[in-house]
């Protein structure tokens, strides 16, 4: 999920220190992408030897440890070809260490070491497979895998090239992937591939390129029967047929040259404005500085090259990806982020869902009291927006907490609670000490964070990581959706063995089936969120109405609206109207109401006609072809229909994007609100 860079330079002189410094600034290129520890490799001045240095940390940690590390004269000698690869881990296996950091080794001697950005869901089976067979694993990561199955093969099949083995160990992956390998045992060489999370391959030569594109090439399909390995997990590693090239395409060749490795193009462009981005499955392969892309199969449609494009973005540009903050960024991540959350865990086929870090515990939460759910800001939102389908699916009393308020109140708390503590960080003080309050009465805790490693993380029993990917702007949006979906994750998980409700669950896990394609939809409305906020931007305050499975959108709409853009807002209970916020209504104040087909959908066109019987003219979020409802007022926002315990999904989106839009028009710094911080560690 974060940071690759990988630099090979061909007949080029470059001393160690100088691919040293190129390999850091390209980590330092990475940074904003968010992380939590560093490494290096890079080839040994001792012949056929790698030496790797890494550090939990920020870069500058790592570039203070390389000064350490490597300051003999022997480092400023010119090596005319060499590999060094360099990464940025945001740990989602194994909390940030030394011995988790990347690259991952095959073996003590360095054999391969790898770089990974992203999840390998089946990584367990493959650990299995491999120490069966001597393997002994040194860290908690699902990258280690990669490295000793990769050694694995090279062992077994003598004669492969090294992006044949690639290619033989990416078809062993499932989940999400980025690598770049390098090896003793293939000097000068790089292969690197991509499935799901991004990476392009940069090019600098001397004089003009000598091609626009690279051809790619495919592999034939061999129908000899393939050696297969006669064990019971033989299915899991079977070896497929190996892949030939086609002589009709010429690879691309340059005397000198140099190859970028990269996440993303802020990393290359000060060096080259020349980029393949790469698509999943490519295996890029630097063999004798001649790049060659690769792909096993080739598909109808499959391109016959990968085409270099030429970048003319500023660096600024590239790091937000197009995006004009970060924040618009991480909420058009929402549908893959959201894909993230369920990857490994929401089994599609066989709708059962699995969440491994709480399955043992499971029926000790069943046998609990009450769930308690707490949090601070955004995070407490999506305890309210789930409260309603875990109090159906598990039929447990459910109290949803403000830290801060649950402490002051010194709330009973019992050995046979569970409480659930909600926090991007993991390390949100109020929630952090209400955690320790309840762990200390005897209660089970159970994490729900984006961060691992963090403290929420290890002090809780047990728990479930969002996986949402690191969240830059101070303003929580793609973290809110995660939450959203892990809480109903639990809810399903509960309630799994209950017949009556077997229906209820199939309907959500095929809404959570279409959710990313929802999502995606929801999205498209921007230029029309756009268009309200200009309606919006200059007024003194907003109001955002709802209730049911829509109240949290409100409040957490209302907040996305403080935050960012300094006006006053508030999310108010549809139901509480008459109890007094009616008084504030009139034709001028502006006011948001979700009015969805749902069980309280007649109680909120209720609360629709109390507002325009009083002149109030309020945008009405509805569901998508829903003449009637629309019918209410002159603005309206339409989104796509889903089951009603995911709607809140799909309501925030747009609350999401209008404070983001009012924000910008007011001049608002949109990814560092004032006098907020991203992670709020004190009480
Ligand atoms: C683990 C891997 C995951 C995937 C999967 C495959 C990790 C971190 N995750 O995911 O990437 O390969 O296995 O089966 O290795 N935990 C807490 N408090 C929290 C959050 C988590 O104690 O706030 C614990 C949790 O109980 C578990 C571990 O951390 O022991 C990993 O949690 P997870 O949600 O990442 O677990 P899972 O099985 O989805
Ligand atoms: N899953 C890998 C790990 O936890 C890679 C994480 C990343 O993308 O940085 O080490
Ligand atoms: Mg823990």
């Amino acid at each position: 999920m974060c940071g690759i860079f990988a630099y090979l330079n061909y007949l080029t002189p470059k001393s160690r220190h100088e691919v040293l410094d190129l390999l850091l600034n390209g980590l330092k290129r990475l940074e904003y992408r968010g992380y939590d520890s560093t490494g290096v490799a890079i080839d040994s001045p001792q012949a056929n030897d790698i030496v790797m240095v890494k550090r939990c940390g920020k870069v500058k940690v790592l570039e203070d440890a390389i000064a350490e590390h490597f300051s003999g004269k022997e480092y400023d000698e010119p090596v005319m070809t060499h590999v060094g690869i360099a990464h940025t881990r945001w740990a989602t296996h194994g909390v940030p260490c030394e011995t988790n950091s990347h690259p991952q080794r095959s073996d003590d001697e360095n054999s391969f070491v790898v770089v990974h950005n992203g999840i390998v869901t089946n990584y367990k089976d493959v650990k299995t497979f491999l120490e069966k067979r001597g393997y002994v694993f040194e860290s908690d990561t699902d990258t280690e895998v990669i490295a000793k199955l990769v050694h694995h093969l090279w062992k077994k099949h003598q004669g492969y090239s090294f992006r044949e083995l690639v290619e033989q160990v990416i078809q062993q992956l499932e989940g999400a992937f980025a690598i770049a390998i390098k090896s003793k045992h293939f000097p000068g060489e790089c292969v690197a591939s991509r499935r799901g999370s991004p990476l392009l391959v940069g090019i600098k030569t001397k004089t003009r390129l000598s091609t626009d594109h690279i051809p790619i090439l495919y592999g034939k399909d061999e129908k000899s029967s393939q050696t297969c390995e006669k064990d019971t997990e033989a299915s899991k590693t079977k070896v497929l047929p190996r892949t030939e090239s086609t002589s009709e395409f010429m690879p691309l060749e340059e005397k000198e040259v140099e190859y970028f490795f990269a996440s993303d193009a802020s990393a290359v462009i000060e060096h080259t404005n020349r980029v393949i981005y790469l698509e999943d499955d490519d295996v890029a392969a630097v063999r004798d500085g001649t790049l060659s892309i690769h792909r096993l199969k080739k598909c109808l449609d499959d391109p016959h090259a990968r085409e270099i494009t030429t970048l003319k973005m500023e660096i600024q540009q590239i790091m937000k990806g197009n995006y004009d903050y970060f924040m618009l960024k991480e909420i058009f991540e929402q549908p893959e982020s959201v894909v993230n959350t369920m990857r490994g865990r929401v089994r599609f086929d066989s709708k059962s869902v699995v969440l491994g870090g709480i399955k043992e515990f499971i029926p000790e939460i069943k046998r609990c009291r009450r769930l308690m759910l707490i949090g601070c800001g955004t995070s407490y939102h999506s305890a309210v927006a789930t409260r309603q389908l875990l109090e159906e699916l598990t039929e447990l009393p459910v109290m949803v907490e403000l830290a801060s308020d649950f402490l002051d109140r010194n709330t009973p708390i019992f050995r046979d609670d569970v409480c659930f503590f909600i926090s991007q960080s993991g390390e949100t003080a109020d929630s952090l000490m209400a955690l320790r309050y309840c762990k200390q009465r005897g209660a089970l805790i159970v994490g729900i964070t984006n961060t691992v490693g963090s403290s929420i993380c290890r002090e809780s029993h047990c728990g479930v990581h969002i996986n949402a990917g690191p969240e830059i702007g101070v303003a929580s949006t793609k973290a809110y959706t995660s939450q959203f979906i892990s809480l109903v994750m639990f809810a399903l998980v509960m309630s799994e063995d209950r017949l009556s409700l077997q229906q209820r669950r199939l309907e959500i896990i095929q809404a959570l089936y279409e959710l990313p394609e929802r999502i995606r939809q929801v999205l498209k409305l921007d230029s029309q969120v756009q268009e309200l906020a200009k309606d919006l931007f200059q007024h003194k305050s907003l109001l955002i109405m709802g209730r049911g499975y829509n109240f949290a959108t409100c409040l957490e709409g209302a907040l996305k609206v403080k935050e960012l853009t300094y006006m006053h807002s508030e999310g108010i209970m549809a139901g509480e109207l008459k109890h007094g916020p009616l008084a504030l209504i009139d034709d001028r104040m502006p006011v948001m109401m979700i009015v969805l087909r749902d069980p309280v959908y007649i109680k909120c066109i209720n609360a629709l006609q109390q507002v325009t019987s009083r002149k109030g003219c309020p945008i009405i979020i509805c569901e998508e072809g829903d003449e009637e409802t629309k019918s209410y007022s002159s603005r309206s926002l339409e989104i796509p229909r889903t089951v009603d315990c995911l709607q809140g999904i799909l309501t925030v989106i747009p609350m999401q994007l209008l404070s983001y839009h009012i924000a910008v028009l007011r001049g608002c710094d949109v990814d560092c609100p004032r006098n907020l911080a991203k992670s709020v560690t004190v009480e």
